[in-house]
Formats: structure tokens, C-alpha cells, sequence
């Protein structure tokens, strides 16, 4: 059988002790413990030199291969066009995007680099499937040193619209360059109906029914594999932390109030500063909330050195520390808002806790956290999801989730009422709903999907 040769911007070598915070990480993981084969990616380390040799960390079933970025490919490439770019194009936030043609090069110099290092670590029939948006260029550099495997793609985050995707300076070049993968892979119908309006008005190359192109003679497929969670380790994770004292102090400190909770990196593209506003909102529209719920907002912080994320950071505290001043009473606070990362068993269990999940994204890929949320509650007893339209994960859990507009702060607080005050048969009905849908499209399910599909491309 082909192996699996997994290529991403950042690899993450678990250490036992945790999980680095982010999707693609725990998604990545849980496929390559089950399959066996190479990750292959930046270290996270900078060093000053450009071209540095590939670290090889052997663990299980699975090879890590690594590489360092030199300090100037971490600022044109990673900070640069990844994040100052594409992150914002991606998720329809223009204002924050910053382009130049110095970065632009870069991008394309280091999807060179990985390709060189790559290529002596392949074998001949190894499946290579390439992860976000940072790779986009990857299949192309290495059909140029004639690498004839089968390339698929998997995209983390949403495709923008033709309209938003043609402002990008390069959006032909770079549009060309994804073509040249065998596969590419989407979260949602909406991405994928996104990417082929792009190719026909970008590249004027029109899709088959089956969502097949063919550019300059090559086939390119491209489907929709909405990711999943491994549920079962969820529910069993969040299920067995009822006896952790961290649990036990939370519990202890609500004082029997109900518990709202959000779980998102620190990112414009989660909504927090709006979410903030709507849960003051909720005090205004429904003062008889005051005094018995509690949000609790967990938010690492991510790309500190990137300027958009400057002042994010700053507004939540304001927003935060407003909203306590305006309510808070000597023995009750409304918000918690922790700005630091925690143990994966520890936020299981705090999901667990939580008599709402609330996850209003401003535009999301999927948002994994939402299908944690479902996946961690007590069946006979769960609480309510409160999901924004705008997540990808909307798509599979609109029928049980309390659908809002994150940007409509009355509906989210309206959304809240209505989760707060949910008798437990709904609340039952709607998680079994959702909790079917997890299942049935699970992490396995979208990995087999996606290599299943490779393979395919390549008979
Ligand atoms: C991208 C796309 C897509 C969070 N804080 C901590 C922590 N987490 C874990 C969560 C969850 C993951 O990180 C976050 O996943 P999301 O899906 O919510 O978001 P992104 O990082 O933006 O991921 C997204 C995803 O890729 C997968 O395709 O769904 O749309 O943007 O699993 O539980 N984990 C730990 N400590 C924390 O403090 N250990």
C-alpha cells in the first residue's frame, strides 16, 4: 500500500504532554496515527542561514521531517503573503491585506525550498497530499523537478469569490499554480462552487459535472471533504475529566450559574470583538439574565508578530473589562476572558461543562471547535451549540444548532436567550441531530475520502 506523505506549512511533533493549539494540527495527527507515513514541514524555528537541512524525527508509525525558515522567508513568506494575504483574502477581510512583490517571491521561493527537500525523501508510488494555503504552489515546484506521484490538496480555510480572489495581483499565476495539482479538496459546497468560478473567469478553463478541469492537459479534480473529529476521543476525553480538580474548581466557581463558552485563537476571522458586544447585548434584551450565566472566553493568542493581530488582543480586554465594570456584581463577574492556551483534556472538559457553546465566526473554514462542542456533552443532558451561519460547520449542523449572524448582535443575543432557557427534551433532540452527522463524516471518514480520492485520480 502507497504511503501517506503529508506536507504543511508548520508540522507539529507531539510531545506527550500536548497538542499544539490548531486545526489542521489535530486533524493532521489523528490521519497520520493511523496510517503511517512522513509529515513534512517547517520546524517553527527561525535561523538566520536560508536552505537549512532537513531534521528527521522518527515516532510510531510516522516520520517528521523538518525544516527551519531563515528569518527573512519568515517575514516576506509566513507573516507576509500567507498571513498579511491570503489569510485575510480568504476570509473577506480586504482591509487587513498587504501586498508587495518582494513577498510574493517569496511565497514562491520557499514552496521551491520545500520541494527541493522534499524530493529525495519521495518514493515512487507515495501519495502526496498537501495542506492550506501556504502550499499552494507546492505541486507546481514539484512538477518542475518531475515529480510524477499523485498530488492532492486539501484547503483549511474558505476559497473567496471571484470578485475578492481578482484582486489579488498574482490571482492568475497563483490560480495556474493550484491547477496543477490532481485533487483539491474543500470544507464546503460554497468553496468549491467559489474555485470553479474562478478558474472559468480567471483561466477561462470550464469544469465537467463531476467537478473535473482540464488546463494545458492536465485533469484536475476538485470535491468538497468537510473535516471531521475523532468523536469518540472527544466524548471519552471531556466524559472522563468530571473527576479533574480543574473541572471541580470550575464547577465550584459558577456557583450553579450557567455556563457559556467559547474556545477560538485569537484571530479577527472568530468574531470576538462582536461576540463581546452580543453578550452585553444579551443584559440589555434580557436583564434577567443578569447574575446567572457566565461566558468564559479561552483565546491563545496566534501570529503576534503579524500587525492586524496588534490590536485585537488590546479590544478584548476593553471590551472584557467594560462589560464587568458595567455589570459585574462584588460576587459575580460576567466574563472571564483567558487569554492564554490549555491542555487538550482540560478544554474538553470545560466544553462538557458548558450549558452553551457559543462559535460566531466572522468567516470559518469549518470551525472544529463547534464539533467538539457537540461531540463532548453529556447525551442526556447536553447543551446548546449557538453557531454562526458563516462557518463552514453550519452546513452540517444547522438542523440542531441555534443559528445566527455574528454581525447581527440582537440575534446572537436572542440566540442565547433561547439556548439559556432550553427545556432538555429540544436540547436532546437537537444533539442527537448533530451528534449523527459527526459521525457519519468523522475525521476517518474524511480522510479515507480524500486519500480514497487520490488514489482514484491516479487509476
Ligand atoms: C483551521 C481553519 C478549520 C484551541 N485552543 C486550544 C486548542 N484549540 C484547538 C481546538 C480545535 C483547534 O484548536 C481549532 O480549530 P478551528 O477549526 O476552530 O480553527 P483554526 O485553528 O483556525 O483551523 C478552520 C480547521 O483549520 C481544520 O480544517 O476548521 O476553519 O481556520 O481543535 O480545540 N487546543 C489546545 N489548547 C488550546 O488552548 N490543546
Amino acid at each position: 500500500m502507497s504511503r501517506l506523505v503529508v506536507v504543511s506549512n508548520r508540522i507539529a511533533v507531539p510531545t506527550g504532554r500536548r497538542t499544539p493549539p490548531g486545526g489542521l494540527a489535530v486533524a493532521v495527527l489523528a490521519a497520520l496515527k493511523e496510517y503511517g507515513g512522513i509529515w513534512f514541514g517547517w520546524s517553527g524555528e527561525v535561523k538566520g542561514q536560508p536552505d537549512a537541512d532537513v531534521e528527521i524525527i522518527s515516532k510510531g508509525n510516522t516520520t517528521y521531517a523538518m525544516v527551519d525558515l531563515a528569518a527573512q522567508d519568515h517575514n516576506d513568506y509566513y507573516n507576509g503573503f500567507c498571513n498579511s494575504v491570503l489569510w485575510p483574502l480568504c476570509h473577506y477581510r480586504p482591509q487587513y491585506i498587504e501586498y508587495n512583490r518582494a513577498e510574493w517571491a517569496a511565497y514562491k521561493r520557499v514552496n521551491d525550498m520545500f520541494a527541493r527537500k522534499l524530493l529525495p525523501m519521495l518514493q515512487p508510488d507515495d501519495l502526496i497530499w498537501v495542506h492550506d494555503y501556504h502550499l499552494f504552489a507546492l505541486a507546481q515546484q514539484l512538477r518542475k523537478l518531475k515529480v510524477r506521484n499523485r498530488i492532492g490538496f486539501f484547503l483549511h480555510i474558505p476559497f473567496p469569490a471571484w470578485g475578492l480572489w481578482r484582486s489579488l495581483p498574482c490571482y492568475k499565476e497563483l490560480l495556474s499554480f493550484i491547477c496543477e495539482y490532481d485533487l483539491i479538496g474543500f470544507q464546503t459546497n460554497d468553496d468549491l462552487i467559489a474555485f470553479h468560478n474562478c478558474v472559468k473567469f480567471g483561466l477561462e478553463v470550464d469544469s465537467d459535472e463531476e467537478g473535473t478541469m482540464v488546463k494545458d492537459g492536465h485533469r484536475l479534480r476538485a470535491k468538497v471533504f468537510p473535516i471531521g473529529i475523532d468523536v469518540k476521543s472527544v466524548s471519552t476525553t471531556a466524559r472522563q475529566s468530571r473527576r479533574s480538580a480543574t473541572r471541580k474548581r470550575l464547577i465550584g466557581s459558577l456557583q450553579r450559574r450557567k455556563l457559556i463558552v467559547g474556545i477560538d485563537r485569537l484571530d479577527y476571522s472568530k468574531g470576538l470583538l462582536t461576540r463581546f458586544h452580543a453578550y452585553e447585548r444579551l443584559f440589555e434584551l434580557y436583564p434577567n439574565q443578569l447574575r446567572k450565566c457566565v461566558f468564559l472566553q479561552v483565546a491563545p493568542e496566534s501570529r503576534k508578530d503579524v500587525e492586524a493581530y496588534h490590536d485585537i488582543r488590546r479590544e478584548l480586554e476593553e471590551a472584557s473589562g467594560h462589560i464587568n465594570g458595567r455589570f459585574a456584581d462584588f460576587d459575580w463577574a460576567p466574563i472571564r476572558y483567558l487569554n492564554r492556551s490549555f491542555a487538550r483534556g482540560i478544554l474538553m472538559g470545560i466544553l462538557r461543562a458548558a450549558q452553551v457553546g457559543l462559535v460566531t465566526p466572522l468567516r470559518d473554514g469549518m470551525n472544529l471547535v463547534a464539533k467538539e462542542y457537540v461531540a463532548a456533552q453529556n447525551p442526556r443532558n447536553p447543551g446548546v451549540l449557538v453557531l454562526s451561519r458563516l462557518a463552514g460547520a453550519s452546513r452540517e449542523l444547522s438542523e440542531g444548532a441555534v443559528m445566527v449572524n455574528p454581525l447581527d448582535l440582537d440575534e446572537v443575543a436572542e440566540g442565547l436567550e433561547t439556548a439559556l432557557n432550553m427545556p432538555r427534551d429540544e436540547r436532546v433532540h437537537r444533539w442527537r441531530l448533530m451528534i449523527k452527522i459527526l459521525r457519519q463524516n468523522d475525521i476517518r471518514a474524511w480522510r479515507v475520502q480524500f486519500v480514497n480520492s487520490l488514489r482514484e485520480s491516479a487509476a
